[in-house]
């Protein structure tokens, strides 16, 4: 490895220019030509390529700074172990320097086509592209019509390296457009129609332009300052897409390929950098922001379909005040609404009657103090509903959709939703099937406590194929709880209550339990829904059964 100095390239004749992007950092390991910077003109951009492969292992300018060929503008550490010592500056940053020079718009000197009067039009053709051939056309600055002065971009290009404008030889109208965005061009190519004014004798134009391309008879002043992305207006064939209306966009050559490549249209990305420029830093925090809202269901309902609720101004009711949502309400408002606006929900209702479980929960009273462990109905829940889960598979699935597969878990671990004080939390108990009732008990109430404690690893609240939602604590006598997907079913429990049963000959007081199992319905029909709390009622009206 030796260290050489990375210095700015031949620039075309170009003066000083201004840094701003700064691409690489100090310790990034680059390849031979990868961009290091992107420099910029009035009229192009560029990257400075790194002159070899190897490590940078200095950054010593910032963007902003204005730099001239030779400046250093870091260092690098050549992977080749090439004498940086006699890197000289010129063979330094070889591949861009020519997009920097403005296009010479000058040289390539339109031919009359037509004149009349006070006005000719003129064929401007493609200036000379540094020897650069086929350069895509990336943007169209201007309209048929539009009135350009001298200098004004024309259209704008765009190589592997740079990005270029085109600018209007001379001011005058526009007239046809002899190129379309994605068209290829080199020099000498026809690029559009200009009708452009004589000297001194503007009073003609009127009448005489309009000989020349059809269409000259509008006011010559009328559009001459539009925002060069206004006019785009050309999307067939269009490799990129047309910025929205009215939007400017400044960016780099680098950030346009990048834009481009993930698909973000550059007119809705804010701009961090020196006078707007938007940056890879912004296109990417944008492409974040927009997945983020894709995958949360956008907060309110983006990508849906549906339209988000509209908030009043609630002051004018009243005195009101705003708080931020914690990140765990935030999360769980999302999944509860991805949940809702995904999974095709049916509840099924049932009871247990639970009065032998009840008394034999009661009994173990004694036994639990001296384990230090509390019997509570939750472990029985758990307990039976593993056992249906063992025996109706159609509830231990997931969907997948996308590859129209069902996934099926030959496991059976079990979520519990616990309330807390900073909200709704779902610790997962795994293996239910192969532990006991006391060994439930006292993992169900450690997880619960940590929950409460904001105790809970990542780990312990993923992997559940069911959840249980237990409000029997509270009150109620029935909810319709919401899917906790990519699962498939989840059971609502309600307070236990003594209710007449009839027996045959004679009502009989029994504490029956209610109980919610709200399911997918794509997974899931309705009569194994009604299978499973059958189940359900059955393990738990006699205990014993969970034994078999
Ligand atoms: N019917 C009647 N009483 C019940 C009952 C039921 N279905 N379930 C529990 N109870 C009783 C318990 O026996 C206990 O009474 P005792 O102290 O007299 O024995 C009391 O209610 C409190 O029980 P618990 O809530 O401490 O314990 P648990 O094991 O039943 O529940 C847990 C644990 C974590 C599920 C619970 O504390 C909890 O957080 N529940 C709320 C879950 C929730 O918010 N779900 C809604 C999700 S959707 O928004």
């Amino acid at each position: 490895m030796s260290e050489q100095e990375i210095k700015v390239p031949d620039l075309g004749g170009a003066d000083e220019v201004e840094i701003i992007e700064i691409i690489a950092s100090e310790g990034d390991t680059v390849e031979a030509e990868d961009p290091i910077l992107t420099l910029e003109t009035d009229k192009a951009s560029v990257e400075l390529p790194s002159p070899e492969a190897g490590k940078i292992t200095k950054i010593t300018v910032k963007v902003g700074d204005k730099v001239k060929e030779g400046d250093v503008i870091g260092m690098l550490d050549a992977a080749g172990g090439a004498s940086g010592d006699e890197a000289p500056s010129d063979s330094a940053p070889e591949a861009e320097p020519e997009p920097q020079e403005q296009p010479a718009a000058q040289e390539s000197k339109p031919a009359p086509k037509k004149k009349s009067g006070g006005s000719r039009t003129e064929v401007v053709k493609v200036p000379s592209l540094d020897g650069m051939e086929n350069i895509p056309v990336i943007e169209l600055n201007v309209s048929e019509g539009d009135t350009v002065e001298q200098e004004d971009a024309l259209v704008t290009v765009e190589s592997d390296k740079a990005t270029m404008e085109i600018p209007a030889p001379a001011s005058g109208k526009i007239g046809k457009l002899l190129v379309k965005e994605g068209d290829t061009l080199s020099e000498g190519d026809d690029l559009l129609e200009m009708i452009i004014e004589d000297d001194g004798d503007s009073a003609d134009d009127e009448p005489e332009a309009e000989t020349s391309s059809g269409q000259a008879s509008e006011t010559p002043e009328a559009k001459a300052e539009k925002p060069a992305a206004e006019s785009a207006s050309q999307p067939q064939g269009a490799t990129y897409e047309p910025p929205a209306p009215g939007t400017k966009v400044h960016a780099g050559p680098a950030v346009r390929k990048l834009a481009r490549e993930l698909g973000a249209d550059l007119t809705r990305v804010k701009g961090s950098g020196p006078k707007g420029r938007i940056t890879k830093d912004d296109v990417h925090g944008y492409v974040k922001s927009q997945l983020q809202q894709a995958q949360q269901g956008g907060g309110v309902a983006t990508g849906s379909g549906i339209p988000g609720v509209k908030l009043p101004d609630f002051s004018q009711f009243g005195e009101v005040e705003r708080e931020g949502m914690s990140r765990m309400m935030a999360v769980t408002a999302a999944n509860m609404q991805r949940s809702w606006l995904n999974v095709p929900h049916v509840t099924q209702f049932d009871d247990a009657d639970i009065t032998e479980m009840e008394d034999f929960r009661k009994a173990q009273k004694a036994a639990g103090e001296k384990r230090g462990v509390k019997m509570t109905p939750l472990p029985f829940l758990l307990k039976a509903c593993a056992a249906a889960l063992a025996e109706l598979p159609q509830f231990n699935v997931s969907l997948d959709m996308e590859r129209k597969e069902v996934v099926r878990k030959k496991y059976i671990h079990i979520g519990i939703a616990v309330d807390t004080p900073h909200g709704l939390m779902v610790p997962v108990i795994r293996d239910v099937d192969q532990k006991g009732l006391w060994e439930l008990a006292a993992e169900s109430a450690e997880l619960a406590q940590k929950a409460r404690d904001k105790q809970l690893k990542p780990a312990e609240m993923q992997g559940a194929c069911f959840t249980i939602t237990s409000l029997g604590g509270i009150g109620g006598t029935a909810f319709t709880p919401i899917v906790n997907t990519p699962e498939v079913a989840i059971l609502g429990v309600s307070k236990a209550s003594m209710k007449p049963v009839w027996d045959g000959k004679e009502f009989q007081p029994r504490l029956m339990l209610p109980l919610s199992l709200s399911y997918d319905h794509r997974a899931v029909n309705g009569a194994d829904a009604a299978r499973f709390t059958n189940l359900l009622t059955q393990l738990l009206g006699d205990i014993r059964t969970l034994l078999l």
